[in-house]
């Protein structure tokens, strides 16, 4: 085994050895671990300085208990975590995700692909995550209120904003940080950059709800035509039907394409003409509905339970936006059967890793989470610089930005890909390019 392979191993052994059970992290780190290995032949002095040991450690791990009280009197302890992973090139920036699978594990896989992501929206952000085991389907405003009053009584002493600015992510939209926010104003004053995602009336940014699904699309949009080829008419599989789904909806519509599937964790919906967005937001963002309801109001939908990817139909592109390991090696293999062309992530670590090595036997050209879901953290950083200067930017100012963006960041991945030859490993390209501005960060502040 050559020199750089035996050291990326031994990394991994150590990983394995002090977190064996953390199987979502180890998934994560792993698979960018192995596409390293050509920047560390050209930088042995990564070897040298231990590098890699050191950004797959995170900088802070915070775990808390969070007691809370439902509307009938009743006492609960969730399980509060925010890992602040690396802030080498700028405060850590990350995510909540309130759900009941969240876990140590899924926090600092969550957390550790934050930080090339980060890096690859070339903002000066570091990377983070955090959430807890609470559910919050079924439960009421005051709730949900409650619940995020009591997460905030300790996350408020981690965090602030040139320190670690939370947002959004599973289970953690408008409500949410509105919620948080107020909790954080009434323990620590008034200070607008603490958390990103905010409602308009109080720093929010315009455009900031749209951004992961618009920025999804394009970065798919760049891939695209990197290929000479169009979205006009490509039929799209979206599963997911939050806050990513809906927005990548309306942008693929927009930009000519026909989004065919939308789905939750119960059944997918069918709609061979084409799926409207504002009935989805209507459903899942006003309503806090079923995705099933869909097919009550439109007369062309079908409701079907089950995997929106084990349903057997043709179409071009998809774009899977609900969560981890969603997409198994026989459910790529489906992928490939259909004919699709291009796969990219919406949702972060959506496809299992031997799911992507079909991919990668197959003609499909790849777009990994990194970079094509950047959008919403970029959006993100842009809400922080307008809070900065006490200033809002109009949509189009935002949007255009995010564009820019997301145009950059397939550029990126791409010139990383070709200089490393890597035959359009897209997946590879990303993570060398979001990997090199940490690396060069961490390098030159001396040993952290
Ligand atoms: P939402 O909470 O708004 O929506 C989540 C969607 O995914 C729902 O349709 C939900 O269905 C579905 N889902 C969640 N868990 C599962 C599961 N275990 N199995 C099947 N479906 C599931 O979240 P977002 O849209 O914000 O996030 C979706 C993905 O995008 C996540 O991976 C997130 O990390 C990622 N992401 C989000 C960003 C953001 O800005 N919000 C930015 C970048 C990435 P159900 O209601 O049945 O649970
Ligand atoms: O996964 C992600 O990039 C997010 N959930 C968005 C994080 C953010 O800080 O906006």
């Amino acid at each position: 085994m050559s020199n750089v392979k035996s050291h990326i191993e031994s990394v991994k052994d150590e990983i394995q050895r002090r977190d064996p059970d953390q199987s979502e992290f180890q998934e994560a780190v792993f698979t960018v671990l192995d596409s390293l290995a050509p920047v560390l032949e050209a930088h042995p002095e990564y070897i040298k300085a231990n590098l890699l040991s050191r950004l797959v450690e995170p900088e802070r791990a915070i775990q808390f208990r969070v007691p809370w009280q439902d509307d009938e009197g009743q006492f609960h302890v969730n399980r509060g975590f925010r890992v602040q992973f690396n802030s080498a090139i700028g405060p850590y920036k990350g995510g909540l995700r309130l759900h009941p699978t969240v876990n140590l594990s899924v926090v600092k896989f969550l957390g550790f692909e934050q930080i090339l992501k980060n890096s690859l929206t070339g903002l000066p952000i570091g990377g983070a995550k955090g959430g807890s085991d609470f559910d919050p389907k079924g439960k009421s405003d005051s709730e949900v209120m409650r619940f995020c009053q009591s997460f905030m009584t300790e996350l408020q002493r981690h965090i602030g904003p040139d320190l670690d600015v939370p947002a959004g992510d599973i289970g953690v939209g408008g409500r949410e940080i509105g919620y948080l926010f107020g909790a954080y104003k009434r323990l620590r004053g008034y200070q607008n950059g603490v958390l990103t995602g905010k409602g308009l009336t109080f720093g929010g940014s315009l455009a900031r709800t749209e951004a992961t699904g618009y920025g999804l699309l394009y970065y798919t949009n760049a891939l695209v035509k990197a290929q000479g080829d169009t979205l006009t008419g490509k039929r799209i599989k979206i599963s997911g039907s939050g806050n990513v789904a809906t927005y990548a909806v309306q942008k693929a519509t927009e930009l000519g394409a026909k989004v065919i599937t939308v789905s939750d964790s119960n059944g997918y919906i069918y709609d061979p003409k084409g799926i409207d967005y504002k009935v989805v937001q209507q459903i899942k963002e006003v309503e806090r509905g079923r995705i099933k309801e869909y097919a009550d109001r439109v007369a062309s939908a079908e409701y079907h339970g089950g995997s929106v990817w084990d349903f057997d139909v043709d179409y071009d592109i998809a774009l899977p936006c609900a969560t981890q390991n969603e997409i198994n090696k026989d459910q790529a293999k489906l992928i490939v059967k259909d004919g699709v062309k291009y796969i990219c992530e919406g949702a972060n670590m959506p496809s299992y890793p031997d799911a992507i090595a079909v991919y990668q036997d197959s003609n499909i050209l790849y777009g990994p989470a990194k970079a094509a879901n950047a959008g919403g953290v970029a959006v993100s950083a842009l809400e922080m610089s307008q809070n900065s200067e006490r200033l809002s930017w109009s949509f189009e100012t935002v949007d255009n930005r995010l564009q820019d963006i997301m145009e950059d960041i397939f550029e990126k991945s791409e010139a990383a890909d070709k200089k490393y030859q890597l035959d359009k490993n897209y997946q590879a390209g990303a993570n060398i390019a979001g990997f090199e501005k940490v690396a060069t960060a961490m390098m030159a502040q001396g040993l952290i």
